[in-house]
């Protein structure tokens, strides 16, 4: 029997209105989100959790700015302003999402020298969260997304949830994407193709 968990990428007060990384209506999708926390039996949430200083931060390399991209041993990494600093205000949870019924929270990118888009994988697609393992002893089979961002965190989590043989889908209208240079409109293309359920 499939058996579900809702999880709930990134809905920090750093990518909401007012954060160092904020996605445009960040904070509208959390009525939504909470809502959904309530219907599902399983939650599980993630929270971008960066040392500071962290190589994924344009402050970090001299004479980068943020959005801006460089080489990095495992591939292309577009540098951020800082943000979700570990500790700190912006990397706590939005303080109207209806976090505590969570089973599980996920801290992601706390490796200095690799950024984390994925609740699965760090970027180089090789070092593990965990979170496959956790799901499988757990024996849930059906993964269902939301949260911040669509085209970042929420997609890359759910292409890998499908390489690892869950059931994925993605809540776009619990979802708001950073969009950038066409980053949305890629990236669902590239979920649909891969087999995540765009609902
Ligand atoms: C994210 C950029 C940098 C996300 C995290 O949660 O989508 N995006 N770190
Ligand atoms: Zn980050």
């Amino acid at each position: 029997m499939a058996k579900d968990a809702l999880i709930v990428i990134d809905v920090q007060n750093d990518f909401c209105p007012g954060g160092l990384l904020a996605v445009d209506g960040g904070n509208e999708i959390i009525p939504i989100i909470n809502k959904l926390i309530m219907r599902f039996d399983h939650v599980i949430l993630t929270q971008d959790w960066h040392p500071a200083g962290h190589s994924s931060f344009a402050s970090t390399h001299p004479g980068k700015a943020p959005f801006e991209t460089i080489k990095m041993p495992y591939g292309e990494q577009t540098l951020w302003p800082d943000h979700c600093i570990q500790g700190m205000p912006g990397a706590d949870f939005h303080p109207d999402l209806h976090w505590t019924k969570a089973e599980l929270i996920v801290r992601k990118g706390f490796r200095p020298h690799i950024d984390s888009y994925s609740a699965f994988f760090e970027n180089d697609h090789k070092t593990p969260t965990g979170l496959a393992g956790y799901l499988r002893e757990r024996e849930i089979t059906n993964v269902t997304f939301a949260g911040l961002a669509t085209d970042y965190c929420v997609a890359y989590s759910a292409l890998d949830a499908v390489t690892h043989g869950f059931a994925a889908d993605v809540l776009l209208d619990a979802c708001r994407a950073i969009d950038m240079g066409g980053s949305l409109a890629t990236l669902l293309a590239t979920m649909r193709k891969a087999g995540v359920t765009l609902i």
